[in-house]
């Protein structure tokens, strides 16, 4: 095998942020950009006897220039010494699906070339991320220890060889190292039918139960309609937008009410099907809209968990659950009322992997769409929708009566999320700096009516190996339980968002039909004020309302 070593120097900004290492495409395809970060990812993981013997994952979400840097990836991998890769294939593998393929092939770990929700095309964004053996994305001392090779790098090892048929099944050869082109969706729908009463669930579909899932073109599109629509035998049609495209066909992959919007009309449509659902870029995130009600992805995180039972592979109960700092407390509630801990967890689901390892926790979720469980280490998109049918078909009750009882039985968490994009970055971290100076002072204070119980920038003591993760997000919690929180985001590529993350409990069922927005109107406005939004941004109103 001909090892090239390439000679490089380190190129500034690689830290990865919430998921991974998020670029525009053009700065990912400018020079030794991949080829630096991924030599720098081995050089930080590389085990004491190097990677011989041991099996990469490759595998991305069909977005622009993936193909290319699945093939520097790949001759990467060869000089560095690894003894296989499994690639899906055309380079495909959902973020679920490259989890479950690292966790049943006894994989050393995977790399995830995905910039998740963030738009593609050759004007969008790539992404690129380390998942360990456990299947779930590397913990922050790893990503740590990336970053810092990043900045001592000198140089890249490759190896000179063709591109591999991405396109064909079966075992190729770069140099000494063999890949194998993996069916993309094979291994997953696998672990679905383990997990859940496939018979139970077509014959939902037979007795005429509508579907509408709405794979945003992305790459969820060939999973679903493997599951849904070839498994389950709900009609063809069940799935749209159900092929993948580059450019995700110039849409904004990220199932939110606003990028999402098709399908939220589709579902408040007096001919609305049962149960509408989409993905993301990615195949990890879900949103849940009934016919006539959107379920806020807190709730939906909270309804799961008081009912995952329903389904074969939780039916002997959960051993606890984990939430986002963000995400509602709706889940503390079910948690309290099972009797299992509730743990509360940075942004990004790097932190839920320890608790999942440990056996600590069953099912995990964010406010952001994205819920999962012990099954993988990654969110789950297509396995929300398959736990949420199972619980349709067990109660034999619709989204919206579920929703209803569940609130009259746990109470409602009114909960919003107001993001502000592209703001301007000295704009956006003077106005986080504003608040944080204002926090030391503010407990105690009544603010809208509520007292501030608690006032500071939210830090996290992994339960399980006692690493610290500080300053993840300000928050406000008063006296009532009610939050307001404030983080910048770390997955844009341009810019700072603002997100603002909003919630007050309600207890009395004669109370839980308001329109959400109008039910945190005094809250809202608070958040506004203290953090005086309009006047540091000139933005009158977020760019998504969640
Ligand atoms: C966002 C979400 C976060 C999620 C992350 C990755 O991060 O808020 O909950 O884990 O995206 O999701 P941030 O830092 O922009 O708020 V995905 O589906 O884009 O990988
Ligand atoms: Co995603």
């Amino acid at each position: 095998m001909n090892i090239v070593r390439i000679p490089t120097t380190p190129i500034a900004g690689m830290k990865p942020g919430t998921s991974g290492l998020r670029k525009k495409v053009s700065e990912f395809a400018q020079g030794h950009y991949l080829a630096n970060f991924v030599q720098s990812v081995f050089d930080a993981v590389r085990p004491p006897g190097g990677f011989a013997g041991l099996t990469l994952v490759v595998g991305g979400d069909g977005r622009h220039w993936n193909l290319e840097a699945i093939q520097q990836v790949i001759r990467i991998a060869a000089a560095n010494g690894f003894a296989r890769v499994l690639v899906g294939q055309g380079g495909i593998l959902s973020t679920p699906a490259a989890s479950c393929v690292i966790r049943q092939h006894g994989a050393f770990g995977g790399l995830i070339l995905s910039a998740s929700h963030n738009p593609g095309g050759p004007d969008g964004d790539f992404g690129i991320k380390f998942n360990a053996a456990n299947g779930g994305p590397a913990p922050e001392k790893i990503t740590d220890a990336i970053y810092a090779k990043t900045l001592s790098i000198g140089e890249i090892m490759t190896v000179e060889s063709a591109d591999i048929d991405l396109g064909r099944l079966g075992a190729q050869a770069v140099g000494a190292m063999k890949v194998e082109v993996i069916d993309a969706v094979a291994d997953y729908v696998g672990l679905m039918r383990k997990l859940f009463d496939f018979a139970a669930l077509r014959a939902l579909f037979a007795g005429g139960f509508r579907l509408s899932f709405d794979a945003m073109q992305a790459v969820t599109g060939p999973y679903a309609k493997a599951i849904f629509e070839r498994e389950l035998g709900a009609p063809a049609g069940t799935v749209v937008n159900g092929t993948p495209l580059p450019d995700f066909g110039g849409g904004h992959p990220d199932p939110n009410l606003v990028h999402a919007k098709e399908l939220l009309d589709r579902m408040m449509a007096a001919d609305a099907p049962d149960l509408g659902a989409a993905s993301d870029g990615d195949g990890d995130r879900n949103l849940i809209i009934g016919r006539g009600i959107f379920i806020p992805p807190s709730d939906s995180l909270a309804m799961l968990a008081a009912n995952a039972h329903l389904a074969p592979a939780y039916a002997k109960g959960i051993a606890g659950v984990a939430r986002s700092m963000p995400t509602s407390g709706a889940v503390d509630r079910v948690a309290a009322k099972l009797g299992v801990p509730c743990f509360e967890t940075p942004t990004g689901w790097k932190f839920f992997g320890n608790l999942l390892d440990a056996g600590r926790i069953t099912l995990c979720g964010e406010e952001s769409a994205g819920t999962g469980s012990d099954h993988v280490r990654e969110k789950d998109g297509v396995w929300a929708v398959l736990l949420w049918l199972s619980i349709l078909a067990a109660r034999r009750q619709s989204v919206q009566q579920i929703a209803r009882e569940h609130w009259a039985t746990y109470g409602r968490n009114y909960y919003t999320r107001h993001d502000y994009e592209d703001l301007d970055t000295p704009t956006a971290k003077a106005l986080t700096q504003a608040v944080a100076d204002q926090l030391p002072t503010l407990a105690g204070q009544t603010l809208a009516g509520r007292r501030v119980a608690l006032a500071d920038d939210f830090s996290y003591t992994d339960p399980v190996d006692g690493s610290v993760s500080k300053n993840q997000g300000l928050r406000l919690v008063f006296d009532d339980g009610s939050r307001i929180v404030y983080r910048l985001s770390g997955t844009g590529t341009t810019g700072s968002t603002l997100r603002v993350y909003i919630e007050r409990y309600e207890g009395d069922p004669a109370r839980h039909a308001q329109d959400t927005q109008a039910a945190l109107a005094d809250l809202i406005a608070l958040a506004d004020e203290l953090a005086q939004i309009r006047v540091r941004t000139g933005r009158q109103q977020p760019d998504v309302v969640t």
